[in-house]
């Protein structure tokens, strides 16, 4: 009898659902273990950037469930976004129909993979069901001023015709659409993450993240810490404040920067001789990118005529406009100290401006700012201290003088949340004349999209153009008054799905505190590192926002995360905008969803890369076949006899492959655990064919398949139940490996030196060349001779001998 995946996978998915094997309640009897892949985009087709996530997901779901924990898997759809409103704009269908037809489609292929949800938790954050959460989120952060308005320069795409955050900006470039993007004034509304910032820097610490994710989170929090004091403008009552962190250097101070968008630009240039000039260097400024600006290399400026008092010795400085110089970090003005900073250096050789080192050199330092350690020099008071002393130094001489203080900074900013775009959750705010801005009382929500007509952006949301939307009573005197138009980010969205996921049915609260309570934090969470700054960093801050409301215990969302390496084919991330998408669904008709799972299983280490071939999937599902005409008795015919030493030993092989197997997938390198399974099948064809015994081949079976459980669950239930075994094998016990049976033959290996015998140890059989030399050298015996003589040879002949041949 063949293995008939066509037949046998739909119906054990069908057993799955019916017999609710997946689905969790609470439960205080066993440890709980919340498992959580990063919810997907609802594209409509899940490529194999899908599927490798949800494989690894799965295995784990039905992995640690063996191991007795109370497991929750759920999935839900990251559902609003632009890709269902330019679908509307093309083919005029509505976003919310387009979206659900996707949500189906992609669904059943993930069931068809055999991944086991408790869908009854689902969540679609396009349903207002959903999203008058958000909407409740954003009132309460509103009202603990965490959410405001500002007119800002944003970054806007003229094709999209919308707002992007500075992530979504890439080389200048409009992240999904690669326009060039631009620089525009608008009301928006931001979230206030920074008053976040010091806390979601020191609760990193405790987490169990791979160490470039926590590193690209700590610089994108970028705490500095520094020193802010005030510099007067010669010859008015004018001053501006700067931000240094290198206090220690002010006596090097030759120049003052502020950036062009600098509150004080307008007042220093207007009527002099350069305001035409300077004009048009800060038009310019605005629209090129903060990256360009950031650049290294070629600094331009304007000088503004004026000239700033070094408080520290009196000294005029001159004072210039120049876009290195950033509005939104730190006062958006600068001491500049060409001697020790490279980029006020660049400035000063453009603009032959006079340098002064205040750090002494390293012997022959020539050109270039010095930003290494030394003692400070040309400093007056400072002289002869070190970088740290003469920081808390100067810093002190500030604050006696009530000049400046010491201050901290951080590169973070507010986070803008609104977007000019229909499909994603209407912001619940209405503005009055009389009233200004009221919120939408807690009974309204949720406010809901209505239809339009079109969607086509015209710089502004196209709710903007439906006047039964936009026209309301305000909520406070009953006047006439106006919706925000706006939507938010959907990173709003995605920075609270996994709480809703513990009590989706609310229709009361966001979450029942206590539900949110017995899941969180996300055991494991695994995902994408393309989320590893911002997605990650939302969710973070609205889980304290919430831990600080009372609503969840846990300040940190996820205690252990697992960033997959990215599937690519010919050489470029797999994704739908590139056309380069292979379909799971080909291989579900060719090859069946276990040999699929298997092989992303078998690709390569789950953190690396991994280039997709076709043809990966023949291998895994040859090695399917086999286990299938093992266990159904087609490899050979067994018998009943008395154990013999073939036995045992293939019995020590299921033993020693089941250590493999589980140490593997603690450890998340599934690739080797396959393999130790695909070696293991072979060892046992082989004994079977030299003639096996009917109880040892059961028992091995009996290992095999409850490892293969979480690998490639359909193929193995099926083997489960043909062999007569009871309970379904998804409940069953992860079996222990006997260490008795595990332990390797050892051998008594001899040392010597110059051939005199000077210790024994008991190794391993197969010991290898190196380790014996290794495990020799390290012998308490042996190591004095070493260490006075010189090694002039190693004979290594393992397992019974290594010989030092010193001098
Ligand atoms: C003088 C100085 C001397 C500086 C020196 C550095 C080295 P981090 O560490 O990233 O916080 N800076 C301050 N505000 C700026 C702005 N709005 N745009 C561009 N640059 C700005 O960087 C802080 C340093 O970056 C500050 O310290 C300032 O230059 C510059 F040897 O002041 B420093
Ligand atoms: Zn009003």
């Amino acid at each position: 009898m063949a293995y008939d995946f066509h037949e046998i996978e739909p119906r054990w998915q069908r057993r799955w659902a019916e017999q609710r094997v997946f689905e969790a309640a609470e439960d205080t009897d066993r440890p709980k273990f919340y498992n959580v892949c990063m919810y997907p985009y609802p594209s409509g087709d899940i490529h194999m950037g899908h599927v490798r996530n949800y494989t690894y997901g799965d295995l784990l779901t039905r992995y640690k469930m063996m191991r007795g924990f109370n497991v929750l898997s759920p999935m839900g759809w990251d559902s609003f976004g632009l890709p269902a409103e330019n679908a509307a704009i093309k083919t005029g269908v509505h976003p919310r129909i387009f979206t659900e037809n996707q949500i189906e489609r992609m669904k059943a292929q993930i069931i068809r993979l055999g991944a086991v949800y408790d869908w009854r938790r689902e969540v679609a954050v396009h349903r207002p069901e959903y999203y008058r959460w958000d909407q409740w989120l954003f009132l309460e952060l509103y009202e603990r001023g965490l959410a405001y308005k500002k007119n800002a320069p944003v970054n806007w795409c003229p094709k999209d015709q919308t707002v992007l955050a500075n992530e979504q900006v890439i080389d200048g470039l409009c992240d999904r659409c690669d326009t060039p993007v631009i620089k525009r004034d608008l009301d928006q509304w931001f979230f206030r993450i920074t008053e976040y910032a010091q806390r979601l820097l020191d609760d990193l610490e405790g987490l169990d993240w791979p160490e470039r994710v926590l590193t690209m989170q700590r610089n994108w929090i970028g705490r500095s810490e520094g020193c802010q004091f005030v510099m007067a403008v010669e010859g008015s009552d004018l001053s501006f404040e700067v931000y240094t962190t290198r206090p220690d250097t002010v006596y090097g101070m030759t120049f003052a920067v502020l950036a062009p968008e600098h509150p004080l630009v307008e007042s220093l240039i207007s009527g002099s001789a350069i305001e035409a000039e300077a004009r048009a260097y800060i038009e310019r400024a605005r629209n090129a990118s903060e990256i360009e600006r950031m650049a290294e290399g070629e600094k331009t400026g304007v000088f503004t005529g004026r000239h700033a008092v070094n408080p520290v010795n009196g000294r005029l400085v001159p004072i210039y406009i120049a876009d290195y110089v950033l509005m939104g970090y730190g006062t958006g003005a600068i001491m500049a100290v060409p001697g020790e900073d490279q980029r006020d250096w660049d400035f000063a050789t453009r603009y032959g401006l006079e340098i002064i080192p205040t750090v002494e050199r390293p012997e022959g330092w020539e050109g270039e700012a010095y930003t290494g350690e030394g003692r400070a020099i040309n400093s007056d008071f400072l002289d002869g201290l070190d970088m740290t002393a003469a920081k808390a130094r100067i810093i002190e001489w500030f604050e006696e003088k009530g000049l400046g203080r010491g201050t901290v900074n951080f590169r973070l900013r507010d986070w803008l949340i609104s977007r000019q775009r229909y499909w994603g959750c209407p912001i619940p705010m209405i503005t009055c004349p009389t009233c200004g801005i009221v919120p939408v009382p807690r009974r309204d929500l949720p406010v809901i999209h209505p239809d339009v007509e079109d969607y086509a952006p015209a710089g502004r949301s196209p709710l903007a153009g439906v006047p039964e939307f936009v026209n309301v009573e305000c909520p406070s005197c009953g006047g006439p008054a106006q919706r925000e138009t706006d939507t938010m980010d959907t990173f709003v969205d995605s920075s609270w799905y996994f709480l809703r996921y513990a009590d989706a049915a609310n229709a009361e609260e966001i979450f029942d505190p206590a539900k949110a309570g017995y899941w969180m934090p996300i055991d494991q969470y695994i995902g994408g590192v393309e989320h590893a700054v911002l997605h990650l960093l939302y969710a973070r801050f609205i889980t304290k926002f919430l831990h600080d409301m009372g609503m969840v215990e846990v300040v940190e969302p996820f205690a252990r995360l697992f960033t997959q390496g990215m599937i690519v084919l010919a050489g470029g991330k797999m994704s739908k905008s590139k056309g380069n998408v292979v379909s799971p669904d080909d291989f579900y008709e060719s090859h069946g969803a276990d040999a699929l799972r298997l092989y992303h299983l078998f690709i390569g280490p789950p953190t690396d890369g991994a280039v997709w071939n076709d043809n990966g999937v023949d291998g895994t599902s040859r090695f399917l076949d086999r286990v299938w005409r093992i266990a159904t008795g087609e490899v050979a015919e067994t018998v009943d006899r008395d154990e013999t030493d073939a036995d045992r030993v293939i019995l020590a092989e299921a033993h020693r492959t089941l250590q493999k197997v589980t140490t593997d997938i603690d450890r998340f390198t599934f690739n080797t655990a396959v393999a130790a399974l695909m070696e293991f099948s072979n060892l046992l064809s082989a004994y079977l064919r030299a003639g096996g015994r009917t109880a040892t081949l059961r028992e091995c079976v009996r290992l095999l398949l409850l490892m293969l459980s979480p690998m490639a669950p359909h193929l193995a239930h099926e083997l489960w139940e043909m062999g007569g075994h009871q309970g379904m094998l998804a409940t069953q016990p992860w079996p222990q490996f006997d260490p008795d049976l595990v332990r390797r033959e050892t051998v008594t290996m001899v040392v010597q030196v110059n051939g005199r015998v000077r210790d024994r140890v008991d190794v391993p059989a197969d010991i290898d060349a190196a380790e014996a030399e290794r495990l020799a050298r390290s012998l308490d015996k042996v190591r004095p001779w070493l260490e006075t003589a010189e090694v002039r040879k190693v004979i290594s002949r393992p397992p019974s001998l290594v010989n030092f041949v010193v001098a």
